[in-house]
């Protein structure tokens, strides 16, 4: 095997006789009328896809004329619709199949749908598919230092060789740009938005518009994050304050700078006043002070100022749930147009389960873009078995309520529900220099699915894991139903014995042992109890009228649907209700009973996971099968360590016996 490498772009040979014939009958040539860098790797990667898949090499021609039996690009006018811009149509026309897109971009995303659907053997009969991008700006954020370590990366160290750059450029970035660009993705972040100053550098700013120049021939813009004092660290100013002329001035020829070396580059990803970076908030002014002045920067270039939301603040009194509504919703409308603010799901940190952010919804004049977190900081590194489609559709599903039913957060963020001008998915990446990309070799379908669901929120979990399957894993039916079967349960088996009935867990350290009795100490909010409040008569987060009141930040509906312990679905209870260790919940158990009942079953279910894999053993890869089966077993062991850490841990505030039905931990 390739031992994951190739991902999602395998291109096995075609197995089905009639299908590669019909296939065949258009492999004659592939007509590339026009000139562009990215309609040039269209043609490379329908040149690669169709060498591989039938065995034949095939021409690019560029002038095609009334040739028929190939495969031709289309470059047609572009019509007012910007959310046209990048969509593609396939057709079978004159002996043709014909992609065609108002822009090079669409075209290689054509080219890459059309691929997919060869490699997925399906017939050419009434092809006729058209696509196009509900959200505009489909990034990936990497969270990689200068130094080569990734923060929260599990998957060996950063892809961007930072001391070889710019006069070595690795194979490997084409190799990343091919993969994004075959989900639609247009965007990466290269650095940390813990961000070195050194990257507003001379010396770093060519190391990066020498990574920019291999993105941009597959449709994909370089953006950089951007720390907000480097005018005073860098730039040797006495301020970094936004309403300094100085400070202004600085930013205005940085950007000029940048973009003498990346013409297209892409813009700034800014985390500021978060956990400790610095910020506006340092000079007094605020969040919009800062973005604007660096929107005012990029005035005279296409590039944006994507802000991100993740606020909290060092108050044990306060709930963190609130910050970011909090201090956001009141400069609602006081950004500049080139600004997309960036909301983390959910309101604490991309946990296991969180409820939908209330800040979608409640800033209807200004863009807001959805961070999901692709990388498993909380979902067990790469050791478990975590598949995330259903975690982001949960989210994306969500119902607002903000102008009546059906207000769901994908239509906050696809624009659809503010008419917002400008839409943005970004997911924290889970790449790395592993061979295989991710480390876990079932999480390469995350990579996937996020890069899938930025360009249609439409799409099922299910249906994006059965097209991974079977592009990456396997082609046969029956295996791949015992594939996606197991991947589509993992997260909730995951909850189960991590997080169940929406418990919240203090982080300490790397963010991963079970270790929920430990406090940080470092910051008063960073206690072992601060997030799920256990004591000797309950468990949960009262965040009601009667606690923290953060329901009232969501509609009146949402408040209705949380709102009484008695009527909140199980998975959401402990978010917002304080609940007593021998409440009766709808199940019939009591909360201690409950949470020992998927604590157990949980952990349990990680032994199915391992079936279900071995169910498809004979049609599996056998270097993949070994790996994911090997991890399967960790995920199991510790599985089982979270659940009697839990177990025991809050058996010292509930003082009562584990069920007899389960074993006791030891
Ligand atoms: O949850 C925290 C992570 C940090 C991260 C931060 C953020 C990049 O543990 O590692 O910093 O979120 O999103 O800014």
């Amino acid at each position: 095997g390739d031992d994951g490498y190739r991902l999602w772009l395998k291109y096995e040979p075609v197995t089905i006789p009639a299908i590669k014939a019909d296939y065949l009958k258009y492999s004659g040539f592939i007509g590339q009328s026009s000139n562009g860098e990215t309609i040039g790797s269209a043609s490379k990667e329908l040149q690669r896809g169709m060498q591989q898949l039938l065995g034949k090499s095939i021409s690019v021609v560029s002038s095609p004329g009334n040739r028929a039996g190939g495969i031709v690009f289309k470059l047609k006018s572009e019509t007012a619709d910007k959310q046209d811009h990048e969509g593609y149509q396939i057709q079978l026309s004159a002996g043709n199949i014909v992609i065609s897109s108002e822009s090079e971009n669409g075209l290689l995303y054509g080219a890459f749908a059309l691929l997919r659907r060869l490699q997925m053997q399906q017939p050419l009969k009434n092809l006729n598919i058209a696509s196009r991008p509900k959200v505009q700006y489909r990034m990936l954020n990497h969270w990689d230092n200068v130094d080569g370590t990734i923060e929260r990366g599990y998957a060996g160290s950063s892809l961007w060789k930072w001391y070889e750059l710019p006069e070595r450029v690795d194979p490997r970035y084409e190799d990343y740009a091919r993969a994004n660009a075959s989900l639609g993705i247009n965007g990466t972040v290269l650095n940390n938005v813990n961000a070195s100053a050194r990257f507003m550098s001379q010396e770093y700013i060519v190391k990066v518009a020498a990574i920019a120049n291999v993105m941009r021939k597959y449709g994909i813009k370089t953006y950089l994050s951007v720390y907000f004092a480097a005018p005073k660290t860098l730039g040797g100013l006495t301020t970094s304050d936004p309403l300094d002329p100085k400070v202004r001035a600085w930013w205005t020829e940085k950007v000029a700078q940048i973009y003498k070396e990346i013409p297209d580059f892409g813009g700034f990803l800014v985390k500021a006043n978060s956990e400790g970076e610095p910020g506006p908030q340092d000079y007094g002014r605020t969040h919009a002070d800062g973005a604007n002045m660096l929107a005012e920067a990029f005035k005279p270039y296409d590039g944006i100022v994507i802000w991100r939301a993740f606020v909290y603040k060092a108050d044990p009194n306060a709930d963190r749930f609130k910050a970011a509504y909090e201090e956001f919703v009141p400069l609602d409308g006081k950004f500049d147009p080139k600004v997309i603010v960036q909301v983390k799901n959910g309101p604490i940190d991309f946990q296991p389960r969180e409820p939908f952010s209330p800040l979608f919804g409640n800033m209807p004049k200004t863009p807001l873009g959805m961070e999901f977190q692709i990388t498993q900081e909380y979902l067990g590194f790469a050791a478990h078995a975590v598949y995330e489609a259903p975690l982001f559709k949960e989210c994306l599903d969500s119902d607002t309520y903000v102008n009546g039913q059906g207000s769901t957060v994908a239509k906050v963020i696809d624009g659809s529900l503010h008419g917002y001008t400008k839409t943005l998915m970004a997911g924290v990446a889970n790449t790395g220099s592993d061979r295989n990309w991710t480390g876990h070799p079932l999480a390469q379908a995350n990579w996937y699915a996020f890069g899938r669901l930025s360009w249609d929120h439409q799409l099922s979990a299910e249906q994006i894991a059965d097209e991974w399957t079977r592009l990456t894993l396997t082609r046969d039916q029956k295996a791949r139903g015992h594939v996606v079967n197991m991947l589509l349960r993992s997260r909730e088996i995951y909850v189960d014995y991590n997080t169940p009935l929406g418990l919240s867990r203090p982080w300490m350290g790397v963010h991963f042992a079970p270790e929920p009795w430990q406090s940080r100490g470092s910051r008063p909010d960073w206690t072992a109890t601060y997030y799920h409040r256990a004591d000797s008569t309950g468990l949960g987060f009262d965040r009601t009228t009667g606690g923290s009141n953060a329901l009232a930040q969501y509609q009146l509906q949402v408040q209705k649907q949380w709102n009484n312990p008695d009527k909140t679905a199980l998975p959401y209870l402990l978010w917002f209700h304080y609940v007593g260790w021998d409440k009766k919940l709808s199940t019939g158990k009591t909360l201690w009973g409950e949470l020992c009942t998927r604590l157990y079953a949980g952990a349990d279910s990680v032994l199915w996971m391992q079936k279900q894999w071995d169910l498809a053993k004979v049609n599996l890869d056998p270097e993949v099968y070994t790996n994911v089966a090997q991890r399967l077993k960790v995920q199991h062991r510790e599985a089982l360590w979270w659940r009697d850490a839990w177990v025991l841990y809050l058996q010292s505030f509930a003082r009562q016996p584990v069920p007899a039905e389960f074993e006791a931990p030891k």
